[in-house]
């Protein structure tokens, strides 16, 4: 079996979660009447101090649903030039919500409140009405940053200030609560609506979840339906959810260090630039300088290491919870083997 650290999205479930699957209790969702789903969102809601919850089929469905239900067509939100919302959603700010997105310029995805209050513009016929601040808590491709509280309420301030919505994409919140040991309704407590996903660190095989006000979230099921993402017997992939929420969320700290242990590795390698302080949770981003991100890729894969080449000169390795310790420390005498010969 490769060592795969091309994302945390690629675990798979264990014996146990299959076992939570296949005697679970279910029902048509679409009816309101699968046990586990309700049981799920009521968990989900209740950890992020939300009225309510909805389980969606993906990070990406939550995150354009909550575009989708706070703006209307035409409005501007705010949002990092990094962030997975704008980066990665395949356009669908503009093809779902018609809304404009007006990138910010965050530093390791995080940005100021006098970014924002930079980005404002007085009303005017002019302009389009900006409605939404997104921030994301870890940013993936701000390395796995986590946002300062005392940022993200400064930034709450203003947004509120001047009348702004504001949107979490908590897809690996679990990971910034488990490495500041702040309580994940502690960062939501700033934000209308949170996104967060079961299917990358705590391996769930599938599923997200969106939360907010009981009537955000009705407003979101609508749009879930129109999007074509109700679901039927849904309670089989919710109950996977449920257990990884119970059983693997204390376990991301072993991600994390090991990720602290490849990225004080890697570093010390010719040709690898990598600042081990910078990572904070369990993604490790570097530069190489010797050889194209892609050559060496290549030669890890040949090597039985999976990593991602991000650009010509960036590589991801995400750890998870398919690779031991021991597997982080193979990673990086392959990699010194391939870099010194
Ligand atoms: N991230 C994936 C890829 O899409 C890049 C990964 O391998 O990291 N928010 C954030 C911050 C994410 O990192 C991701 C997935 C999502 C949302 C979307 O989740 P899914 O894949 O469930 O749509």
């Amino acid at each position: 079996m490769p060592i795969d650290l091309r994302s945390d999205t690629i675990t798979v479930p264990t014996p146990a979660m299959r076992q939570a699957m296949a005697s679970a209790e279910v029902g048509d969702d679409v009816f309101g009447d699968d046990p586990t789903v309700l049981k799920l969102e009521a968990r989900v809601a209740e950890l992020l101090g939300k009225e309510a919850s909805l389980f969606t089929v993906s990070g990406t469905m939550a995150n354009q649903l909550a575009l989708r239900s706070h703006t209307e067509s035409g409005d501007e939100i705010l949002v990092d030039a990094n962030a997975h919302i704008y980066y990665y959603e395949t356009g669908g700010p503009a093809a779902l919500a018609g809304v404009m997105c007006r990138c910010l310029p965050g530093v390791r995805g995080i940005f100021t409140a006098a970014d924002v209050e930079a980005a404002l513009r007085p009303a005017d016929q002019h302009f389009p009405p900006t409605k939404l601040v997104c921030i994301e808590n870890t940013h993936n491709r701000g390395g796995g940053s986590i946002w300062p509280l005392e940022t993200l309420r400064e930034v709450a301030e203003v947004s509120r200030r001047h009348g702004l919505r504001m949107h979490l994409d908590g897809a690996r919140l679990w990971n910034a609560s488990i490495a500041t040991g702040i309580a994940e309704r502690d960062y939501a407590a700033h934000f209308d609506s949170v996104s967060v996903c079961f299917s990358k660190g705590l391996g769930a095989p599938v599923g997200s979840a969106l939360c907010g006000s009981r009537e955000f979230i009705q407003r979101a099921r609508r749009f879930r339906k129109m999007f074509g993402g109700g679901m039927r017997q849904a309670g089989i992939i919710a109950a996977g959810a449920l257990h990884a929420l119970e059983h693997h969320r204390a376990r991301l700290a072993e991600d994390h260090t090991n990720a602290r242990t490849l990225a004080d590795g890697l570093s010390l390698l010719p040709g690898i630039e990598l600042d081990p302080a910078s990572v904070q949770t369990n993604l490790v981003f570097m530069r190489v300088r010797k050889l194209p991100a892609a050559a060496l890729t290549a030669a890890l894969e040949k090597a039985g290491v999976r990593v991602l080449a991000l650009g010509p000169e960036t590589i991801r390795a995400v750890t998870n919870m398919t690779v031991t310790a021991a597997e982080i420390g193979e990673t990086i005498t392959s990699a010194k083997r391939i870099l010194e010969s």
